[in-house]
């Protein structure tokens, strides 16, 4: 039992840590509400990167080529390593990635706003590449700095094949830029829609953030959602200009005092209602999972058959 003396030590401690910029690890001790943060924020991540692969997963039989199929396969297999490096980052705070699925499952816990979109063209896997991983690179480099250990050695591995993935969905789009008339119109209508929902994958504006404050003085995060995404569109624009695509706002202008680009806001009404489960494609994602859940209940059934199996026959043989 800690008494009250030891609970303001452990506090302090923690307090120093995190004003250290040392990252607390799961053996230490941390205010209730920091591991529910930590929890919250690292399951959303980890519940994106497995919805997120349903999207582009949608075009692996309809790749054009041997090259490409190769290459999206991959990447959808990068994403599914994500999630599983995150999951078991959240089990070091004690919640089993089974419990997880449950709450994903059931509503209980959110996903990136950005994967309840459609994938209409062959286009939105390059236009994913280059906007969606471009975001998620903006948002999660600062993140390999969190304060909570595991999270931010997860980070670390992820960002290096993110980048990559940015990269190949550039060039892809790169690539047909190059082609007809007709592939650089889709690029166009790709750019088109994935533009806003791209922005909204930064989090609401910051004064309609409720958890920003308190996940910065934690370390949790580093930077407020307006900052990255600021850095986003700065990141982007120029490269925009190369791809010889336009973005999708009369806004957008570079700002000489400010040393940054103004741009406009995306429809937040369309945000809180993808968020609460409303966007064109909610249903069908959670219901993919669901299902791919159950279907692979036999296994984990059968794994865990086998582990018991492995652990009582080294007991024997110790014994
Ligand atoms: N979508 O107070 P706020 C990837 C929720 S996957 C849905 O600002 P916070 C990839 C938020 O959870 C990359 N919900 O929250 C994979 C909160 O709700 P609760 C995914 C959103 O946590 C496959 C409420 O709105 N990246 O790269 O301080 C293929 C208020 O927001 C969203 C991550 O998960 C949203 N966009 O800041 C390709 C990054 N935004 O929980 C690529 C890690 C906000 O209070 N996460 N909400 O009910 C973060 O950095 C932060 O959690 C956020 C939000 C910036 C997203």
């Amino acid at each position: 039992m800690t008494s009250a003396v030891d609970e303001a030590r452990l506090q302090a401690q923690f307090e120093a840590t995190v004003a250290h910029k040392d990252r607390i690890e799961p053996r230490d001790w941390m205010p209730e509400a920091y591991r529910k943060t930590v929890v919250r924020q690292v399951a959303q991540h980890a519940h994106s990167e497995i919805i997120g692969m349903q999207p582009e997963g949608d075009w692996i039989g309809r790749a054009p080529s041997l090259r490409r199929k190769a290459i999206l396969l991959a990447k959808v297999q990068d994403e599914a390593g994500h999630g599983l490096y995150l999951y078991s980052a959240t089990e070091t705070l004690g919640v089993s990635r089974d419990e997880l699925t449950e709450r994903l499952i059931t509503g209980a816990q959110k996903y990136s706003s950005i994967f309840n979109y459609p994938t209409l063209s062959y286009a939105d896997v390059g236009t994913i590449g280059w906007l969606v991983d471009g975001a998620a690179i903006c948002n999660q480099v600062p993140l390999c700095r969190t304060s909570y250990g595991p999270y931010g050695r997860a980070m670390i591995r992820i960002c290096k094949e993110e980048s990559f993935h940015q990269r190949q969905g550039y060039e892809l789009l790169m690539t047909m830029m190059r082609g007809t008339d007709e592939q650089r119109a889709m690029v166009q209508e790709s750019v088109d829609r994935f533009w806003w929902p791209s922005l909204m994958m930064f989090g609401p504006p910051d004064d309609a953030s409720p958890n920003t404050a308190q996940s910065m003085a934690w370390g949790i995060k580093t930077h407020t959602n307006d900052e990255l995404r600021q850095r986003f569109v700065d990141m982007t624009v120029p490269q925009a200009v190369a791809l010889w695509v336009t973005l999708p706002d009369p806004e957008l202008r570079w700002n000489e005092e400010r040393g940054a680009h103004d741009f406009g806001q995306p429809d937040w009404d369309e945000f809180w209602s993808v968020v609460k489960g409303d966007g064109p494609c909610n249903a069908q994602r959670i219901a993919h999972r669901k299902k791919a859940w159950d279907d692979g209940a036999w296994v984990r059934e059968a794994a865990m058959a086998f582990a018991d199996k492995q652990s009582s026959q080294s007991e024997e043989a110790t014994a």
